[in-house]
């Protein structure tokens, strides 16, 4: 919105034309979004304690996670309106790649405070449910790969980009869709899963979505991107303004949910950030850098799937308990320890990430 204000104000002074810059706008979508988290974080945490919109936590999980009942919960609603506002304030708003992700992202946010209000006010199974959830999830997402499918202005933008190799781009015709549908509905649930421990889920987020930012960027600078062999996508580059303020806000939160954590993002948090994540990812078309940086995400749902098709086929179960952070948990591990060894996962899942750029 701010673009246009001082598109306007530049011709009076042409110190305003340093607004148009995109990378400036990122960094101030960071640092805005922060600010909103620091300013409204307190505030949004006596709110949800005052009204008593605190976690029920299950009894047949970990023991030390008993003495967490009643931590405020829904917690993503800050990270939302943060992201949200620092957007519109910094991103261009005739972008069209800005409002597939931001529209994916309040979907995804809406369908999980449905769920969050429906566990406090009918209790902690009582959620949407599984079926429900999946629905809406699936509509969302469906919808989102028929508009990018048909919208596409170029081949590039719906071929399947292969890291380490140059040239290699596998055209998907409609296996486009199929691949939309897995990377948001996936990112989104694999996100949920592994948000069970303080600051588990939120620092992996911000450190893709600063990654991600760099990719928009690069895909969306003709020179960066025949310099670096990958697509080149026109206006794709608005879209790392969003994955600022996913950092900045991510950042102002994580203030809040370090270890002892005083807040929980809720599904309203985890269900729309993975989205996010995985909206940007097919945006930028970089779908299997992002599982290569995801990791951690992938790594947690996958010890779900293993553990469930074991019980259910052998009636053994392979981790203590599922996902992977309480099997280490329940080995002895002390939470902070699984929290940043799994960050540090991250950091590295990331750098290789990141070296794929010029690894090609
Ligand atoms: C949400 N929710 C956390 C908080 C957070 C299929 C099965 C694997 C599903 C899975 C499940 O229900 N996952 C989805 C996990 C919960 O956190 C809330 O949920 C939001 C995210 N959606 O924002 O609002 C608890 O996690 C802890 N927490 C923190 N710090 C945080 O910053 O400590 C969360 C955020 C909170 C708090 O204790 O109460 C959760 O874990 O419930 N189910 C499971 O994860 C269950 N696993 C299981 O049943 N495993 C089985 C099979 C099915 C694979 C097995 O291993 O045999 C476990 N979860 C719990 N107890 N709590 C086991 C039992």
């Amino acid at each position: 919105m701010l673009v246009y204000l001082a598109d306007y104000l530049s011709q009076y002074h042409s110190v305003f034309n340093v607004f148009q810059y995109l990378t400036l706008r990122a960094i101030l979508g960071v640092l805005t979004a922060l600010l909103i988290s620091f300013v409204v974080g307190p505030w949004m945490i006596r709110h949800l304690s005052f009204r008593q919109i605190g976690q029920q936590v299950r009894d047949d999980g970990p023991q030390s996670h008993l003495s967490k009942a009643g931590t405020p919960t829904m917690g993503g609603a800050l990270i939302l309106v943060a992201i949200v506002s620092a957007t519109l304030l910094w991103a261009d708003l005739a972008n069209r790649y800005v409002w597939v992700v931001l529209l994916v992202t309040l979907a995804f946010g809406i369908i999980g405070w449905v769920d969050d209000y429906k566990k406090l006010v009918y209790g902690n199974s009582k959620g949407l449910s599984a079926a429900a959830k999946y629905s809406w999830q699936s509509l969302v997402a469906l919808a989102t790969g028929l508009y990018l499918y048909y919208a596409a202005q170029s081949p590039a933008e719906t071929e399947l980009i292969v890291p380490f190799f140059k040239e290699v781009a596998l055209p998907m015709g409609a296996w486009y869709l199929v691949l939309v549908y897995f990377v948001v509905v996936g990112s989104s649930n694999a996100v949920n899963l592994t948000d069970g421990l303080d600051g588990l889920a939120i620092l992996p987020t911000v450190l893709i979505a600063g990654a991600l930012a760099i990719f928009a960027y690069a895909t969306g600078h003709v020179l960066i991107a025949s310099y670096l062999h990958i697509p080149f996508i026109r206006e794709v580059g608005e879209v790392a303004v969003f994955c600022g303020a996913i950092v900045g806000a991510g950042l102002g939160f994580l203030w809040f949910n370090a270890y002892p954590a005083q807040v929980f993002m809720g599904d309203v948090g985890a269900l729309a950030l993975g989205a996010a994540l995985g909206t940007v990812a097919i945006l930028v078309r970089q779908e299997l850098v992002f599982f290569l940086m995801a990791g951690v995400f992938v790594m947690e749902t996958v010890s779900v799937i293993l553990q469930v098709a074991s019980f259910k086929l052998t009636g053994r179960r392979i981790f203590r308990m599922a996902p992977l952070h309480h099997h280490f948990e329940l080995q002895g591990w002390p939470e902070p320890r699984v929290i940043v060894r799994f960050w540090i996962i991250t950091v590295i899942l990331v750098l290789f990430g990141l070296a794929t750029l010029k690894i090609r």
